[in-house]
């Protein structure tokens, strides 16, 4: 099995956490975004899309889609369970990481992809006002999930699951985002610190 990784981009970092999280390790193949080496002949082939994170079997199967991987990952190996119990449990977290990938990591990405000069030659057309559009949204978002977040201690509940992961990458990434997070969402940065804290959180 290898896993097509890029150490400094937002997906890729996804699955990192979620494999972390469960104690896995997994090789890993680092796919240099900035030199376009996912334009190129061969990982185009394991990916149309030219997008990592990818995974491929030992059969030669290939995953893409950070949230494909890592439910393959939970069928490997179940615990700790990131993706919900039960049919109410499994459905809360589907919820909650739709939800947050929509809502916050989409718009922060916008923000970032239409505005940073680095990513003129991967987002055509590159449209500033679209990144400025994008920065609200993100920040709306961020005040809901502070009023959620007053009530329980992770996204979709108590316990830690991969909304948390999804909402973690993409607050960090608010940061090259240029989007500022506001101080007064208290119960938000009482749950930042908490998943910080976690061995899970460096990759
Ligand atoms: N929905 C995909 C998104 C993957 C994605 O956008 N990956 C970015 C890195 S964070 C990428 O490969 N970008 C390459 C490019 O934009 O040219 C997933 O969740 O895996």
């Amino acid at each position: 099995m290898k896993l097509y990784d890029t150490a400094l981009a937002v997906n890729p970092r996804r699955v990192r956490i979620f494999l972390a999280e469960k104690g896995m390790d997994v090789p890993r193949v680092e796919v240099d975004l900035a030199n376009l080496i996912h334009h190129g002949v061969e990982f185009t082939a394991l990916n149309p899309m030219q997008r990592t994170p990818v995974l491929v079997l030992d059969d030669g199967s290939v995953i893409a889609e950070s949230v494909a991987i890592c439910r393959y990952f939970e069928e490997l190996q179940p615990e700790p369970n990131l993706l919900g119990e039960g049919a109410l449990g499994k459905a809360r977290v589907e919820m909650w990481q739709r939800r947050v990938e929509f809502q916050l990591l989409l718009p922060a990405m916008n923000a970032f992809r239409h505005s940073h000069p680095g990513m003129k030659k991967r987002e055509i057309p590159q449209i500033p006002e679209f990144a400025e559009a994008n920065k609200p949204k993100a920040v709306e978002f961020l005040r809901f999930l502070d009023g959620e977040l007053g009530n329980r201690t992770f996204i979709a509940g108590e316990n830690f699951s991969i909304a948390d992961i999804t909402a973690f990458v993409a607050t960090d990434f608010l940061k090259p985002a240029r989007i500022a997070i506001p101080s007064d969402l208290i119960h938000l940065h009482d749950w930042y610190a908490r998943v910080s804290a976690r061995p899970s959180a460096v990759p």
